[in-house]
């Protein structure tokens, strides 16, 4: 549970107007796909910093200074690369659009000492929960979760030094100036794994974004048939005393989810850093427990550290049956609440019990 979490509200992934002609008379025809392109997790970009500008050679020349010696300056540092972390996005859709970013270069040196303007950085802006990773070497550069933060991806080049740095008592007039030295290049990857505390996880149609809605101000898509929802949402969920956490919706999971099924599980990595599940089960389903074991046998072959999360289970749309029956899971110890997500039964004592589990949590880490 996060006292000042990254996020304000309700948040959406933002829509970008700038498609291909290609990609629009694609869309045109499958709107379907309109909603998923909204969302991008993962993009691979080219980052090359500017170089640094050449010294200058240059010689004083004054009336009545002669032999005024050497008085060229120094060039200008190349500008640099730098990701920097932005709360108020949750896609990496401009990274799709745009693949490649250069910073300037530095200006070279002047005479009279005249030091060459310095390139400006470029800086690319990713969502929080972004993993940069070298796709050259492999090695993962950052995972960037804070508010503030940020990291060069590449480093301009140094400006060259101008002939004035090279005087000597056996030199006075240097022919010698370096080079600007070339600015970093890099290709990388970026991955999107959403930053929540705590991550729905249902059949489609359990009423996941119902919940979502009821309880924050994210206004997902609701209908009633399945995949309703297509891209993760996310909502900031107040628990009062200056306390709130966090919450994802994603699409709902089909047995055979993770086979490729429905719409697969693919968007499981975006609950992989929850420290809580909450798993919605419909009451007016057939059989609720095999609908829990669907949804847990899913995620355990995603990732089975994912399945040993601490979680709550919650049975959805109690208006809809005559009498509540009640369950017990993991041997009593998973809590288990009952609610109306429609009417809001129930849900006061639902976020009593997430308070008490999320608290639980941070007491042990
Ligand atoms: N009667 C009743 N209907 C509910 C309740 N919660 C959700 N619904 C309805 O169930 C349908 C599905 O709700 P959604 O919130 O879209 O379900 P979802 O789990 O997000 O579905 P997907 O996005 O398709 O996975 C909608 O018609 C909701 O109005 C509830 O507590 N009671
Ligand atoms: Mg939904």
């Amino acid at each position: 549970m996060s006292d000042s979490p990254p996020y304000g509200g309700h948040i959406r992934p933002t829509v970008s107007s700038k498609l291909s002609i290609v990609e629009s008379e694609f869309l045109s025809r499958y709107p379907f796909f309109y909603f998923i392109m909204q969302f991008v997790d993962y993009a691979e970009i080219l980052v090359k910093a500017g170089n640094g500008g050449r010294g200058c050679i240059s010689f004083r020349r004054e009336k009545y200074v002669p032999k005024g010696g050497p008085d060229g300056g120094d060039g200008g540092n190349g500008g640099s690369v730098i990701v920097l972390v932005d709360s108020h996005m949750t896609t990496l859709l401009d990274l799709h659009y745009r693949r490649h970013y250069q910073a300037e270069n530095g200006e070279q040196g002047m005479g009279a000492l005249k030091h060459g303007r310095n390139g400006k950085d470029i800086v690319i802006k990713v969502p929080p929960g972004t993993i940069i990773k070298d796709l050259d070497s492999g090695n993962v550069l950052a995972d960037i979760t804070g508010k503030e933060q940020f990291l060069t991806v590449a480093f301009g080049g140094k400006g060259g030094r101008g002939n004035a740095h090279f005087k000597s008592s056996t030199q006075q007039a240097p022919r010698k100036a370096e080079p600007g030295l070339t600015g970093e290049e890099r290709k990388l990857s970026l991955e999107l794994k959403l930053l929540a505390d705590v991550g729905l996880v249902g059949l489609p149609n359990a009423g996941k974004s119902t919940l979502l809605s009821k309880l924050s101000s994210a206004r997902p898509k609701i209908a009633d048939y399945p995949f309703t929802t297509l891209v993760p949402n996310l909502g900031m969920v107040n628990l009062g005393e200056h306390r709130s956490f966090v919450l994802a919706d994603i699409p709902g999971l089909i047995e055979g989810a993770s086979g490729g099924k429905g719409l697969g599980i693919q968007f499981l990595k975006h609950i992989q850093r929850t420290k809580l599940l909450l798993f919605l089960l419909d009451s007016t389903s057939e059989d609720i427990k095999t609908d829990y074991q669907t949804l847990k046998k899913e995620i355990k072959l995603f990732d089975p550290l994912l399945s040993q999360r601490p979680e709550v289970v919650v049975v959805n749309k109690i208006d809809l049956i005559p009498k509540v029956k009640k369950i017990r899971m993991g041997r009593g110890r998973v809590p288990v609440c009952y609610i109306s997500a429609m009417t809001g039964e129930g849900l006061k004592e639902l976020l009593n019990v997430l308070k008490l589990e999320l608290s639980k949590i941070r007491e042990k880490f």
